[in-house]
């Protein structure tokens, strides 16, 4: 019948954790088949893949409502100390896939639907993700919340249901080309309306007489998803926000008769929750996207003291139980409009004083930085936030008051410090400094890893950390096992199930330890060899189909995914592909051990330099795979559209993980860790948590190359002169003029000037040149050690093995006790 699947499932037998249940099975078959016929209203015969898909997963869903409900209740019975993360993004990915691991019904589920003659992997695949960010920094939100139902914390995410996810990306004659991503288009079977709890927000007017009048209102609809934990009966949710108009919303035109009018221009409310801004790691300055900020905060806290206006402790002691009862997380300064927007609450709505007001709001609230980029730190424009928030812009002006006072009396007479320290920059049109007013209205500010947080301290914040060092924490990222390696990576997960059987080690990474009395075992070093090929074989599939291009499976897979952005210095890889094609291109002879260069990732659309980037790499590609006497040597793919999903598929078959970030610019990274726990080695720069991978793995398994922050600082400090170093390397010359000169662009000998231009004529910012050699040289050994595979799967195993530390349950323990004073039950 049409749009049947019939084949077996291609995931063979799901190891211990997921042996199906008889009972499980005959009830999964029962409810997928009640779903089908009468919730997506289809029979067999006229059901498409998508429909399947989205009967199973009301099927999952519906085992995971009781629990849900029963986590809830339980919350409001025991009323304990609740963490609210807060987070402009939200990068899911699929969910059900995930809902079947954490539920422990992997098994059941494939065999009931194998016995219906369907493959429950073939129809995970027509999901979409839920792509409501952008990359690290929506990721990591998507870990923590994984992790808060995990540990059995009594936690809520906050975010916007975007209706208009990343974009997709796809490439026209190897340029990105953007489209909409209509994620909802089919309809969303994991989440459910709460028209019920409709929030009312304000924004415009002025103020009048202290009070905030003439505003135009949007209603916040919420949308929850659940969240489960790891088979421990947890599950918390995920609230996420959609702008509605108000009936009163176009009232004068309704007045004036316009009824049509009036509802088109219902638009202009909804526009709020339309589409995620697609900028990772800058700051756009927009009217829409400040609305998002203030629409996620208001409502988001209005549900928050609703909610805990019901429980119990309130009836006793009112305001004075919030802070012990509400821990609020913000998710980078995005959401930083809490501090002034619980103060209005406190102040306007609840009738506080002052010192009160910033006693609960700074001791409920606390801060995450994720970058030093100042492109990235977010400055309004004083006009943009008086237009929108009038009154809240009084009282960040009354805060900066105040706390310049406290400068004052704590530096007397150091006016250079009191104008380094306000919140309102002068100068070029006043702006607020929402990283400076997060320092200042919260209790806690952390950095994401122990390098970072070390360099806020000396660098962005540093007077900020004089005035206030009991404030600065640092807490470093982790990633989930279960969706990075469980879900991803059967292959390894099975291997590990063998050596440590039970279900300890997929919440206490450091388990894993205990594979490295494995790491010189023929039998084990053998299987894992085994499973790492299984993987590659997957993703050479997937090329062949998707791009034609058959890879060897023996090959090196080298693998740079991840936003582009010159910070993360993708250019620098390539730099290495063109010394590789021209070093084989001059030495016809010569061996070369075989290398298949992966890239993924998307740029911001108005990012010119970055869409260069990406048109240089698939120019490289195209002209590597299509000359037989480099391409045996050196395949080039370019992953359109990396994701989420995408990235499951890709890790657990790449061999070398690149991390090559300039030294000091990229906060933590976490696909590094994704890496390394999926057995891949790395070759990185001393950055964020690459400099603690290192410590954790040993210097000796891992290849680090290039200045480390110090040495970067001092080059900076003295002078940099790229030209130098062109000067003084032939190589790296002859790549340089390559790309300067056409050879690379034949269609248009001038298309990559300005990437010349940059790196020659505009100062190399970040520093690529410096690092050449070393990082050639790097790549050398590199290739030494893939020869001798003995030694490769040492390290492997070694670094599989070290992983502990960059578990996301670990990082969450951490902020739960250093932070939100909240208690994790599990
Ligand atoms: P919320 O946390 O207020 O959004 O409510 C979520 C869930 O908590 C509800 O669906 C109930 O399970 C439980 N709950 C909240 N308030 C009450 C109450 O007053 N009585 C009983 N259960 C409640
Ligand atoms: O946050 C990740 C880190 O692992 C990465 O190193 C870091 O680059 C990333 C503005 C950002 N920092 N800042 C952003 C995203 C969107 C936006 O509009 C900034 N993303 C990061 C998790 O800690």
């Amino acid at each position: 019948a049409r749009g049947m699947v019939r084949r077996p499932s291609l995931r063979k037998g799901i190891s211990l954790r997921g042996m199906p249940e008889l009972e499980n099975v005959e009830e999964v078959k029962a409810s997928f088949n009640r779903h089908l016929h009468f919730t997506v209203g289809k029979d067999r015969n006229v059901a498409t893949n998508i429909d399947f898909m989205q009967a199973i997963s009301m099927a999952v869903r519906d085992q995971l409502i009781g629990k849900w409900m029963r986590t809830q209740q339980n919350y409001h019975e025991t009323d304990p100390k609740r963490v609210y993360y807060l987070s402009l993004e939200w990068y899911m990915g699929r969910t059900l896939g995930n809902a079947m691991l954490n539920l422990g019904i992997q098994g059941s589920t494939e065999e009931a639907l194998n016995q219906l003659g369907l493959a429950i992997d073939e129809l995970e695949e027509y999901e979409e993700d839920a792509g409501l960010g952008n990359g690290g920094l929506g990721r990591l939100a998507a870990c923590f919340i994984d992790s808060m139902s995990t540990v059995g914390l009594p936690a809520h995410g906050y975010g916007i249901r975007y209706e208009y996810g990343i974009f997709k990306q796809e490439f026209v004659d190897g340029w990105q080309r953007e489209l909409p991503d209509n994620w909802l288009r089919y309809g969303n079977p994991w989440e459910i309306q709460r028209p019920e709890s409709t929030q009312n927000i304000r924004m415009y007017g002025h103020v009048s007489n202290g009070k905030w009048v003439d505003t135009k209102q949007v209603l916040a609809v919420p949308y929850d998803t659940p969240v489960p934990g790891y088979k421990n009966d947890v599950v918390n949710t995920l609230r996420l926000w959609s702008a509605s108009a108000p009936v009163e919303f176009q009232l004068d035109s309704f007045n004036r008769g316009d009824y049509m009018g009036a509802v088109i221009e219902n638009n202009v409310a909804e526009d709020i929750s339309r589409v995620l801004y697609p900028n990772d790691n800058f700051f756009e300055g927009k009217e829409l996207r400040l609305k998002q900020q203030y629409f996620l905060v208001a409502a988001s806290l209005a549900d928050i003291i609703r909610r805990h206006k019901t429980e119990p402790s309130w009836k006793e002691r009112g305001w004075a139980c919030f802070p012990d009862k509400a821990a609020i997380q913000l998710n980078d300064t995005h959401p930083s409009l809490a501090v002034p927007e619980l103060m209005r609450i406190l102040i306007d709505e609840e009738g506080k004083d002052w010192d009160e007001s910033w006693k609960i709001t700074t001791s409920t609230l606390s801060y995450t930085n994720h970058t030093v980029l100042p492109e990235a730190l977010e400055r309004w424009p004083v006009s943009l936030f008086e237009k929108l928030l009038p009154r809240h812009l009084q009282l960040v002006y009354e805060i900066n008051h105040r706390h310049m006072e406290a400068v004052k009396a704590k530096y007397p007479g150091d006016n250079d410090r009191l104008s380094r320290m306000s919140i309102i920059e002068e100068g070029g049109g006043k702006r607020i400094h929402m990283g400076y007013l997060a320092i200042v209205g919260t209790h806690a500010v952390n950095g994401v890893a122990a390098l970072h947080s070390e360099l806020i301290k000396k660098t962005i914040f540093k007077d900020f950390y004089e005035m206030y060092p009991e404030r600065f924490q640092n807490k470093t990222n982790g990633i989930t096992p279960r969706r990075w390696l469980i879900k991803a990576n059967p292959a390894l997960t099975n291997l590990i199930d063998e050596k440590l059987p039970g279900e300890k080690w997929a919440t206490d990474l450091y388990e894993l330890a205990k594979l490295k009395k494995f790491a010189d075992d023929k039998d084990f070093m053998r299987s894992i060899q085994n499973a790492k090929r299984e993987n590659k074989l997957s993703v050479c599939r997937l090329v062949a189909e998707e791009y034609g291009i058959e890879l060897d499976v023996d090959s090196m897979f080298d693998c740079h995914v991840k936003r582009i952005h010159e910070y993360k210095r993708q250019l620098l890889n390539v730099l290495h592909m063109i010394t590789r094609y021209n070093e084989i291109k001059a030495n016809p002879d010569k061996e070369f051990t075989p290398r298949t260069v992966m890239f993924g990732g998307k740029c911001a659309p108005g990012y010119e330099m970055a869409k260069r980037i990406i048109k240089l790499i698939n120019n490289v590609a195209d002209k590597c795979n299509n000359d037989p006497a480099v391409s045996k040597y050196l395949k080039v793919v370019y992953f359109e559209n990396y994701r989420v999903s995408l990235a499951e598929k890709i890790i657990p078959a790449v061999d070398l993980s690149e991390q090559i970030s300039t030294a000091g610019t990229e906060a933590s990274g976490t696909g590094n860790m994704k890496f390394m726990l999926n057995g891949s080695l790395t070759i990185g720069t001393m950055d964020g948590a690459n400099v603690e991978m290192a410590e954790e793995m040993g210097l000796e398994n891992i290849f680090i190359f290039g200045m480390d922050v110090d040495e970067v600082h001092a080059l900076g400090a003295k002078g940099y002169n790229p030209h130098e170093f062109y000067d003084n390397n032939a190589t790296l010359r002859e790549c340089l003029d390559q790309i300067r000169d056409g050879f690379w662009s034949p269609e248009d000998p001038s298309m990559f000037s300005m990437i010349w231009d940059t790196l020659m004529t505009r100062g190399d910012q970040y520093m690529l040149l410096a690092d050449y050699q070393s990082y050639i040289d790097k790549q050398r050994e590199v290739d030494e050690v893939y020869r001798d595979q003995k030694k490769w799967l040492k390290m492997a195993i070694h670094n599989i093995a070290s992983i502990g530390k960059f578990n996301s349950d670990r990082t969450i323990r951490e902020y739960a006790e250093e932070i939100w004073g909240a208690q994790c039950r599990n």
